[in-house]
């Protein structure tokens, strides 16, 4: 097999870019010091967390003059999310670190007064001018997940003989992709952007992107005189497995009715709806724009020795080019042999296996409670800041499970309350949402409010937005909860428990600001397709992302 080498600066998921580089014919070699650098033909740079972060470690591990020298002698070089950021002279995000200066500029952050920051989820590439860069398709969607960007101005970069590719977020448009001569970069991440992704990958690796580019030479006249700036991110749709041990022992795709995963019948036993890494790479081929998997039970084990969940991200990551997301146990603990292992330690193994992101319970709610009981302090010690830190804000995921608590009047207790259209059990109008921990088998004196706006003040990147009440009922999402956190945070928030049919979909998309919607039971049970959802929500208006084959 023909090679690509990979830069291995910094610590964060390659594992996904890996597979992706194999999946389309090519092994992939380490480049570990910078004297290595020249051995390598094409280079990729993938970029992880922090502009600041990245670029300090290329710079004191004494990467930089070597990069400069690899791109000079006109080899290939691609850089991929900060590895696009890197090609700019600094970020406002780390103002005081200097890029690879191979373009002057600025990334910014994006506002985020008026949509969820950071942006992710499925968007454009398209360049106008010059449709085929790197196989690039205006029909097709990437995979982007970030806060600062570079923001597009017609004829800029052209003028430097820069081929530009854009996306538009919340009125902004900002560069998706740019090449010139043997330079190819991608803010959006082409390992977790399906086959879209695939064929940059390939056009990069088999040399043909830049052939085409070199017959296809952009021109300042070719630039757009004006933006276009349609909007392209789509309604993402998330696929979610709650995996568990069985009374078997095996690991099974799980589902509970408001989180009771035991059979109704005599014999209680766990509910098995199939096998995690074959329905995960079924969701991936159907369309689903993300695969999240929930270890349920992950409180009652240790999860340094739950190797089966680690083997199944494994398995899954090398057919599923989706962000893989994974969740449960993620939090400091104590191994079998008495050895202390930080939550970083397990995060850093999950993402080492192929996650994209994890996702925190109950130790979230733990770290909330300290928040608000030191009046709002941040330590720095938690696990979401830890992680968060490492791997920037966008790989952590805070999944909360709450439970309404009716109350006959708005001013009943100390926590935000909505008025609900769904009174409870005693005609009370009012409800608020108290958060649990250990899978909805503890209720604390905390709101989602409160909790969700202490995890985003310490760095988490996403909520995943449960609802106890509303879990496998098929009744549709709870639009009240929703609305009250979408109004709490600035973070995207998403829309889960209760979606029975596409119709629950439209509904949460055009009634709420949910930035996606998670659906897991309908899925499971064969009573609709994620392709079907998705035709149903075209059909209505709503852009999404369709599989491509
Ligand atoms: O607390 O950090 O160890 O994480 C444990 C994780 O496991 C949490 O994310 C928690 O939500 C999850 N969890 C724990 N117990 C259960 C259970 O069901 N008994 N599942 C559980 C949570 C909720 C969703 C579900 C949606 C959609 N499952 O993932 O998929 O409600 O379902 P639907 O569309 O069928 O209605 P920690």
């Amino acid at each position: 097999m023909p090679t690509v080498h990979l830069l291995d600066y910094v610590a964060g998921n390659v594992r996904s870019l890996v597979n992706a580089i194999e999946k389309v014919g090519y092994q992939v070699e380490w480049i570990r010091s910078p004297e290595e650098v020249v051995k390598a033909d094409k280079l990729i740079l993938p970029g992880v967390g922090h502009f600041g972060h990245c670029l300090s470690q290329l710079a004191s591990a004494g990467y930089l003059p070597a990069l400069r020298a690899h791109i000079d002698a006109g080899k290939p070089f691609m850089g991929i999310c900060v590895g696009l950021q890197a090609v700019f002279s600094s970020s406002a995000e780390d103002p005081d670190c200097s890029g690879l200066q191979l373009l002057p500029g600025v990334l910014e952050r994006f506002d985020d007064s008026t949509k969820a920051v950071p942006h992710i989820g499925w968007n454009n590439a398209s360049c106008p001018t010059n449709p085929a860069i790197y196989d690039l398709r205006p029909d097709s969607k990437y995979y982007y997940v970030h806060s600062y960007k570079y923001p597009y101005k017609p004829g800029e970069l052209e003028s430097h003989g820069w081929a530009v590719a854009t996306a538009t977020y919340g009125g902004e448009t900002f560069v998706g992709a740019l090449a010139k001569g043997n330079i190819l970069a991608t803010q959006f991440h082409p390992e977790k952007s399906g086959v879209a992704g695939l064929r940059v990958l390939r056009a990069f690796c088999n040399g043909s992107g830049a052939r085409a580019l070199a017959s296809n030479l952009p021109r300042a006249a070719d630039a757009p005189a004006s933006l276009d700036a349609s909007e392209g991110l789509t309604r993402r749709v998330i696929a979610c497995l709650d995996v568990r041990t069985n009374d078997q022992g095996d690991l099974v795709v799980t589902k509970g009715d408001q989180y009771d995963v035991r059979e109704k019948s005599d014999s209680r036993s766990v509910r098995n709806l199939g096998k995690p890494v074959d329905m995960a790479r079924r969701y991936y081929e159907q369309g689903a724009d993300e695969v999240t998997f929930l270890n349920i039970t992950s409180f009652r084990d240790c999860p340094v020795a739950d190797l089966p969940m680690l083997e199944i991200l494994k398995r899954t990551s090398e057919t599923v080019f989706v962000p893989l997301t994974i969740g449960g146990g993620i939090r400091d603990t104590v191994d079998v042999d008495g050895t202390k292992v930080s939550a970083l330690e397990i995060a850093t193994m999950y993402f080492k296996s192929g996650a994209d992101k994890v996702s925190i319970g109950s130790d979230a709610v733990i770290a909330a409670e300290e928040y608000h009981g030191g009046g709002k302090t941040l330590f720095g010690n938690t696990a979401i800041e830890q992680i968060s830190k490492a791997y920037g804000n966008q790989a952590v995921v805070v999944s909360v499970d709450p439970k309404r608590v009716y109350v006959p009047k708005q001013d009943a207790t100390r926590h935000a309350t909505v008025k609900t259209k769904t009174p409870g059990p005693k005609g009370e109008e009012y409800c608020w949402y108290a958060c649990t921990i250990k899978g909805g088998r503890e209720t604390r004196d905390l709101d989602v409010v409160e909790l969700t706006q202490a995890v985003e003040a310490m760095g988490a990147g996403e909520i995943l937005l449960n609802c106890i009440d509303k879990d496998g009922t098929n009744s549709g999402f709870d639009l009240e909860l929703i609305t009250q956190v979408k109004q709490a945070v600035r973070i995207p928030v998403i829309a889960s428990s209760g979606a029975g049919n596409p119709g629950h979909f439209q509904e949460v998309f055009e009634e709420t600001t949910t930035d996606a919607a998670l659906g897991a039971g309908m899925f499971h049970r064969s009573e609709y397709t994620v392709q079907q959802v998705k035709d149903f929500l075209a059909d209505k208006g709503l852009v999404v992302r369709q599989f491509e084959g």
